[in-house]
């Protein structure tokens, strides 16, 4: 059996639903009251990948509020993949997407200087009140390299496994391109894993 090891970011404004996407994912519950994160927040993952492979997920929610983001570097180093979430019914949460990936872009990059693949999560599309049309997603996706968007309700369940599996798929088949180059996984993760057991609180490393 062979087991991946994949540290996974989630970036975005505060408020958008990152923290709730993580527990969403891992613990299958969902919460309506909002508790900010502070600095960063760790969760796990296995995943039965295929009869041969188990995946590992080490889920890096990253706190949104401005007064955190001088951390991110530090919490980007290492990272393989990335989901970036915006709140529909919240066009600056949108508009801030731009500003997350090119942090992203600008802080870490694959052994082989590309670009972390990164999911563009649309979250909330349960509420009314919606102000960014799917077509502004789609071109915002395509212009700044994401490798796809997808709508989601972490409140009704929407397409979070989904979103999950496409990105790990992403990463998987990027990971296998570099091979050679991978870094070992304490390059990349916590020491312990003690330390990054399911939502363990804030900023082991
Ligand atoms: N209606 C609706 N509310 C949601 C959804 N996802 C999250 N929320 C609510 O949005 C609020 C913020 O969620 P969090 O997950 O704490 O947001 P966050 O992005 O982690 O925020 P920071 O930790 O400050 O970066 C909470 O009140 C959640 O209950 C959703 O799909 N639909
Ligand atoms: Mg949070």
């Amino acid at each position: 059996m062979t087991e991946h090891l994949l540290k996974i970011l989630v970036v975005g404004d505060g408020n958008v639903g990152k923290s709730s996407f993580v527990h969403r994912y891992v613990n299958g519950h969902f919460n309506q009251t909002y508790k900010m994160t502070v600095g960063v927040e760790f969760s796990v993952k296995m995943l039965q990948w295929s009869d041969k492979e188990k995946v590992r997920l080490q889920l890096w929610d990253i706190a949104g509020q401005e007064r955190f983001i001088s951390m991110t570097r530090i919490y980007y180093k290492g990272a393989m993949g990335c989901v970036v979430m915006f709140d529909v019914t919240s066009s600056s949460s949108f508009r801030s997407c731009r500003h997350w990936k090119q942090d992203l872009d600008n802080k870490a990059m694959l052994p082989n200087g590309e670009s972390i693949p990164c999911i563009l999560l649309a979250n909330k599309c349960d509420l009314p009140q919606r102000v960014v049309s799917a077509d502004s997603i789609d071109r915002f996706s395509e212009a700044n390299g994401f490798i796809a968007w997808m709508e989601i309700s972490v409140k009704d369940n929407k397409n979070i496994g989904e979103a999950m599996r496409r990105l790990v798929e992403n990463i998987l088949s990027v990971q296998s391109s570099l091979e050679p180059l991978q870094p070992g996984p304490e390059d990349s993760i916590c020491q312990l894993d003690s330390e990054c057991n399911s939502n363990r609180g804030e900023g082991c490393c």
